[in-house]
């Protein structure tokens, strides 16, 4: 299929006002930043860059790493909409899935940490040890749930809790998109896939699948698909045409290789990779200092490091404010990255990151 036809398909509802739905949800004017420099005022469809969702790229590419989730809690609806307002090129959800079989948005399937599962005495004894990644993890998991158990518990964690934050579906971020009237992209993630696979609950054709239904097919769709494995990659390339990213750690192997990341990143590990792949997304760590943006685009990979954050605590020193937990210069920061020769970064503040990237592709001859 063409990328006109899944323009058609894909984004079909301009006139619809669907960001309004921002500015009502409840909670969201109380999100302050505590310090550091004030974000801008970010309006609708505030992006120029929005070509830069599919198709050749024309510089480098937002991804709203978690939805926006330096201002909300990760992987909400809302945290995924206020990234689209904040005018990034991509959301990111990461996806695992329910004990029938519904993908659904949350950054581990162990959801103790990120919702109020251990304080329901209903599902006390759902409570359980399980091997995930070859290390035992205890909590609730979201394999042993329904799709209507997990609606009901709430959302929690940092930086802003709020009874009105649910678990969100695949099936409704894509809804997100589809109502939002200029172009975003998808970059799901796929977790723990062998665990999945173990469990009879593969992630991969029912992902496929979901994003075939909205007119999502091929290498110009504005789709990335990573993985911090290796075999699901693999398998992935013979299923679809959409783009795939081998994401690497810092350190360590893949969950289900014996090959370290370390060895991924020299020239005939990205070779590799390139069979499969269509880029990498780094540790940002692994970038600066190095050759691997330009190894790496010499074997055609792109290069989306991760991640991105304001705050003082993960910026390089020169970039930190006074104030230890509050907002430093990430701008400088992604900037250098993207005068360094990256593809795109995951940011959890995507208006700074959306800012950054702008100025620099005004400053670019
Ligand atoms: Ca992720
Ligand atoms: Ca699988």
């Amino acid at each position: 299929m063409n990328i006109g036809s899944l323009s058609s398909a894909t984004f079909r509802h301009p006139q619809r006002a669907s960001l309004q739905a921002v500015e009502e949800t409840p909670g969201l004017e109380q999100v302050t930043l505590s310090s550091g420099p004030t974000p801008p005022r970010v309006t609708p469809d505030a992006s120029p860059a929005a070509s830069l969702v599919g198709g050749p790229l024309a510089g480098p590419i937002v991804i709203g790493h978690r939805g926006a989730s330096g201002y909300l809690p990760q992987h909400t609806l809302a945290a995924y909409e206020l990234a689209i307002k904040q005018g990034a090129d991509f959301i990111e959800p990461d996806l695992v899935m329910t004990r029938d079989r519904v993908l659904i948005t949350r950054h581990e399937n162990e959801i103790s940490l990120t919702t109020d599962v251990a304080a329901r005495p209903e599902f006390a004894d759902r409570k359980t040890t399980r091997q995930i990644d070859g290390k035992p993890v205890t909590g609730w998991f979201t394999e042993d749930f329904t799709l209507a158990e997990l609606k009901s518990l709430k959302v929690t964690g940092a930086p802003h809790d709020g009874p009105e934050f649910r678990i969100a579906t695949f099936e409704e971020v894509l809804d997100l998109v589809d109502r939002t009237g200029r172009k975003v992209g998808l970059y799901p993630e796929t977790k723990h896939p062998t665990h999945f696979d173990q469990l009879g609950l593969s992630l991969e054709e029912p992902l496929v699948q979901a994003l075939r239904r909205r007119g999502y097919e091929g290498a110009e769709a504005p789709i990335f698909i990573q993985s911090f494995e290796v075999g699901n990659l693999k398998e992935l390339n013979q299923i679809t045409d959409l783009r795939l990213v081998q994401l690497v750690e810092a350190e360590g192997y893949p969950a289900d290789s014996p090959v370290p990341y370390s060895q991924m990143l020299t020239p005939a590990g990205l070779a590799e990779v390139a069979t499969y792949a269509d880029g990498i997304g780094p540790w940002k760590g692994q970038v600066r200092g190095t050759t691997l943006v330009q190894d790496a685009h010499s074997q055609g990979l792109l290069v989306h490091p991760y991640t991105f954050r304001a705050e003082n605590q993960y910026l390089p020193p020169e970039l930190r404010g006074t104030d230890p937990s509050g907002l430093g210069d990430l701008e400088s920061e992604v900037r250098s990255y993207f005068e360094a020769g990256v593809d795109g970064v995951f940011a959890n503040h995507p208006d700074l990151a959306v800012r950054a990237r702008d100025k620099f592709l005004q400053a670019r001859p």
